[in-house]
């Protein structure tokens, strides 16, 4: 089963779209196997955007990402990575679709509320930069044993 890192970013959780965001994943039919609150440090920013690093807005990037906690997340399901992608929009929330998150909720690329991996090597690449593997559980739904 595919899994992908989604992170609500600095100004998500200001904006307490934590709740919003997660409700999303999971209505879509996504399992969370994994999520925390935390503050990034500015090593860890420069390693998760390491591939950003010289672009003009890579100290801004650090700067916003460490600027306050963001929610960490793994999701899991069949073709998460890009399922996630397509919910979360496109980067500039100027050209992401209503119905997606940034579409619904950004209005800069700078502040775009959330952070999805792009391909199957980030995304575990990103997971094991964030989670260590006893933080990630496996678990049944028991949908058919105790829901009626
Ligand atoms: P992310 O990594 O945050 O999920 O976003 P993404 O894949 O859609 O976009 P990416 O190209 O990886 O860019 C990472 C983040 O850098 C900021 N950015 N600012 N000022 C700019 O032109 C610019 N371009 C990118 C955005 O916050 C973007 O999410
Ligand atoms: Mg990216």
């Amino acid at each position: 089963m595919e899994k992908t890192f989604l992170m609500v970013k600095p100004d998500g959780v200001q904006r307490q779209l934590i709740g919003e965001i997660v409700s999303r994943f999971e209505r879509k039919g996504l399992q969370l196997v994994g999520a925390k609150l935390m503050q990034i440090s500015e090593e860890l920013a420069e390693q998760h955007y390491g591939e950003h690093k010289g672009k003009p807005f890579f100290t801004e990037l650090v700067e916003f990402i460490t600027s306050g906690p963001v929610f960490a997340m793994v999701w899991q399901g069949e073709n998460a990575i890009e399922i996630c992608r397509q919910m979360m929009g496109k980067t500039n929330p100027k050209e992401a679709l209503p119905g997606t998150i940034r579409g619904d909720f950004g209005m800069f690329v700078g502040k775009n509320v959330i952070h999805g991996s792009d391909s199957p090597e980030s995304a575990e690449r990103e997971i094991q930069l964030f989670f260590k593997e006893e933080e990630l559980l496996t678990y049944d739904r028991h949908i058919n044993t105790w829901i009626y």
